[in-house]
């Protein structure tokens, strides 16, 4: 195996172009090859529904998944076979991230205006949702609840899921005992940029959605992007990073642990340190080293932390909250004597994680918050997945004759500013009446 080599930069200038380099790392000219084969899936899924859906599973998961249906009482059945500290461990999860999202359920909206007039906003759930389960490497029951619970509690009426065929023709076990207890009926077996494209305009088999949730490779990710606008999408996941803030209060080995956590999901996940302590950053290798030994994903680990791996030393936090704002990082971690103080000081992050007894181990499977988070420096203008990701607001307007009175000449002026005579009109129709 390739030694570890870690860069290690003490140049806030450098250090910052660096971070930034890493939050573009997957823009690269892949990108187009890729964006026209999504486009070509797309339009044959379009056109040929189902027969499409079956060729591009053969070509691309080698499995011809038919029935596409998983039958319902496979469901249950994937959950009994679950071992016991399994189904607990689901349980558990389950219900913290279902109590922590029943709280994110928005109130409707009721002003009185100055004369009398009423004004609203509501909240309705997406009538259908299609959440999308990676297969492979990054097939998680974890990714199940995350996107399922926040469904349900918005009251989607048709919740659907897609995950590809695994070798042997059928999804995860695991992860369809989890699409059990978070109370998802309806499961395909297929996957890819295919699986988004039958979401988007439904084949004979599956319904086409209102909005599609969940991660996926590249091809799942342009596809995503591609059917925005027909349909709504949680957002665009790339791949996976952590920024741990540490000051000499932070243990070398529990900070090599949360780093090599995020590396060991992809060769392309980031794992960053920024650190006050120069004791730390000359640990920190060590303490890496150490748990590579006998990892059984230390080849991913150390690939992604040679790769997009950083370690920054600076003078203090006020500078390291500055480097982390500039990669506006998914996962933030504070081990620091004062995470609290620290927290206040940072704009942008999905989520924060104060204090040693908080590694982000908790928020991906169980605190309760999504672990769907805004990556690649999106969190400067997007947060996590949420029940609101499945709702939509309507506003409501209720003017009565007084209200009407009060600002229809304002209404006229605008209209007629405009040069729309039938917008002023239509005041002085009901202006005029008796
Ligand atoms: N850290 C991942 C989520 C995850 N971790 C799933 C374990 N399972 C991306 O936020
Ligand atoms: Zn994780």
């Amino acid at each position: 195996m390739q030694p570890l080599r870690i860069a290690c930069l003490r140049d806030g200038r450098l250090a910052g172009e660096r971070l930034e380099a890493i939050a573009a790392r997957t823009e690269g000219d892949q990108m187009q090859q890729a964006e026209a084969t999504v486009a070509a899936i797309l339009a044959e899924v379009r056109l040929r529904g189902d027969a499409a859906l079956l060729e591009f599973s053969e070509r691309f998961d080698g499995q011809r998944p038919d029935p596409l249906r998983v039958p319902p009482e496979c469901l249950a059945q994937a959950w009994q076979a679950c071992p016991e500290p399994l189904r607990r461990a689901l349980d558990l999860a389950h219900d913290r991230i279902l109590d922590f999202h029943r709280r994110q359920i928005p109130s409707d909206l009721a002003v009185d205006g100055p004369h009398g007039e009423r004004l609203g906003r509501r909240w309705r759930p997406v009538q259908r949702a299609g959440i999308y389960v990676p297969g492979g490497r990054a097939s998680y029951p974890s990714t199940v609840l995350m996107n399922a619970i926040p469904a349900r509690v918005a009251g989607v009426e048709r919740l659907v899921m897609v995950t590809p065929p695994g070798p042997a023709g059928e999804p995860n076990v695991t992860v369809l005992a989890a699409a059990h207890r978070a109370g998802v009926e309806e499961v395909y077996r297929v996957g890819g940029a295919q699986a988004i494209a039958a979401l988007a305009y439904g084949t004979e088999t599956i319904p086409a959605v209102d909005v599609i949730s969940g991660p996926g490779n590249l091809y799942v990710t342009l596809a995503k992007k591609a059917v925005y606008g027909r349909v709504g999408i949680d957002s665009l996941a790339g791949p996976s990073e952590v920024l741990v803030i540490a000051d000499h209060t932070a243990k070398p080995a529990q900070v090599a642990a949360d780093l090599m956590a995020q590396a060991e999901h992809d060769p392309l996940a980031a794992a960053i340190l920024i650190t006050t302590s120069e004791e730390l950053a000359a640990a920190l290798p060590a303490a890496i080293e150490a748990q590579l030994e006998g990892h059984p994903r230390a080849a991913i680990t150390l690939q992604a932390l040679n790769d997009w791996g950083l370690i920054v030393v600076c003078s203090d936090l006020a500078e390291a909250a500055a480097l982390s704002d500039r990669f506006a990082p998914e996962h933030l971690e504070l081990l620091v004597a004062d995470p609290e103080a620290l927290a206040d000081r940072i704009r942008h992050a999905g989520a924060i994680f104060l204090g040693p007894w908080s590694p982000e181990a908790v928020g991906d499977y169980l605190a309760g918050p999504n672990h769907t988070l805004p990556t690649s420096g999106t969190a400067r203008f997007a947060g996590a997945l949420s029940v609101e990701t499945f709702l939509r607001h309507t506003s409501l307007i209720q003017f009565n004759r007084a209200a009407l009175e009060a600002t229809g000449a304002a209404v006229i002026t605008l209209a007629e500013s405009e040069g729309l005579h039938s917008h002023a009109e239509s005041v002085r129709q009901r202006l005029a009446a008796d």
